[in-house]
């Protein structure tokens, strides 16, 4: 007996229902193709600008070791921006015109790095909120349905572990330091705290594209519910640190063991997703000087990878 034949489509959805991953020469929708490319560009860019906060502070950092960490760091979240881009081209992206549309500022990427960082503090609150935000958004990718990307997400949810661990660790070493320290580490989590839970999306009522993406398997979790367990998490670790998170009306409920909290201000998040936000045209501005600045860096890697194809073809080493 011969197993029936199933078209393309078909095909797709049994994948989905089974699972499986899809894969770059699978038949895909093109509303499929389309969101994953629009998600993974835009994630790819937030790494890239998500580079720039940072590396504000590296000439400042206090210590060597200090240092040391923040550059290695900063130096993965430019690794992720290439993996991430990477992954969009499988899906026949061209990586020149998705960086063009940020360049252009036609490309979003996350809000949250649209914000000054103002002190050591602030580097600080980035790796514990930013990049604990970031874990909590991305284990759930790490089991998304397009395989390059949630291969990707394994490494790179890895890598944000150690980075929002260091950050805990600048601010677990200020909050037991002098007065004004601790007063520093206090400033930086009222600054970065509603941004951070900004970076989960809209809520889920305003949120376009969750449905498809849910139903999918591009996203497991709403944007609520990831920035529900963001706060559920944190805030201990915010009362371990002996810090206040800024929010008058945080009450945990016993029954539901969840805290109820203050939303953010969504006027701001649409504002700043505009490009209005304090630093949205000097962020652009920053990655479209670097980008040609690095002009004759790709240019000599082009002409050296010629280089290897021709003496290849000609027999030589
Ligand atoms: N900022 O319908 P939804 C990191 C846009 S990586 C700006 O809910 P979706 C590492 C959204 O794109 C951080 N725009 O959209 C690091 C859409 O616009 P469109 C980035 C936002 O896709 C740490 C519109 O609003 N992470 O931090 C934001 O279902 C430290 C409607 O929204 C990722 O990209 C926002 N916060 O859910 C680096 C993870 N939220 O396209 C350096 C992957 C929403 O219609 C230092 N992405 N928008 O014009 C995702 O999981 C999802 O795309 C969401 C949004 C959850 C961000």
């Amino acid at each position: 007996m011969t197993a029936k034949a199933i078209s393309q489509e078909e095909r797709f959805y049994q994948l989905i229902d089974k699972e499986e991953k899809i894969e770059p020469k699978d038949w895909m929708p093109e509303k499929y193709r389309n969101t994953m490319i629009r998600q993974i560009s835009q994630h790819a860019h937030s790494e890239v600008v998500g580079m720039l906060p940072e590396g504000n502070w590296i000439s400042r950092a206090p210590s060597l070791r200090r240092k040391a960490a923040l550059l290695a760091k900063i130096q993965d979240e430019a690794g992720h921006g290439l993996y991430l881009y990477s992954a969009a081209e499988t899906l026949g992206a061209d990586r020149e015109e998705l960086i063009e549309e940020l360049h252009i500022g036609k490309a979003k990427y996350s809000s949250i790095f649209n914000y000054p960082t103002l002190s050591w503090a602030d580097i600080g609150a980035i790796g514990w909120l930013v990049d604990g935000a970031a874990i909590m958004n991305q284990v759930m990718l790490c089991r998304t349905s397009y395989g390059p990307y949630s291969r990707a997400m394994v490494r790179i949810c890895k890598e944000e572990s150690f980075h929002q661990r260091q950050g805990y660790d600048i601010l677990l070493t200020l909050c037991n330091g002098t007065k004004e320290q601790k007063e520093m580490a206090q400033d930086a989590l009222n600054r970065w705290w509603y941004p951070s839970l900004m970076m989960f999306g809209p809520k889920d009522d305003e949120s376009v594209h969750s449905d498809y993406s849910i139903k999918m398997k591009i996203k497991r979790f709403s944007n609520d519910e990831l920035r529900q367990r963001f706060v559920d998490a944190t805030v201990p670790q915010a009362e371990y640190l002996g810090l206040k998170v800024p929010d008058k009306n945080l009450k945990f409920n016993a029954k539901t063991e969840n805290y109820s909290f203050t939303e953010p201000d969504w006027s701001e998040f649409y504002n700043v997703i505009k490009g209005n936000g304090p630093c949205n045209k000097d962020r652009i501005k920053t990655r479209r000087e670097a980008f040609e600045n690095g002009k004759w860096v790709r240019d000599a890697a082009i002409a050296y990878a010629e280089k290897q194809k021709q003496n290849n073809k000609n027999g030589k080493q």
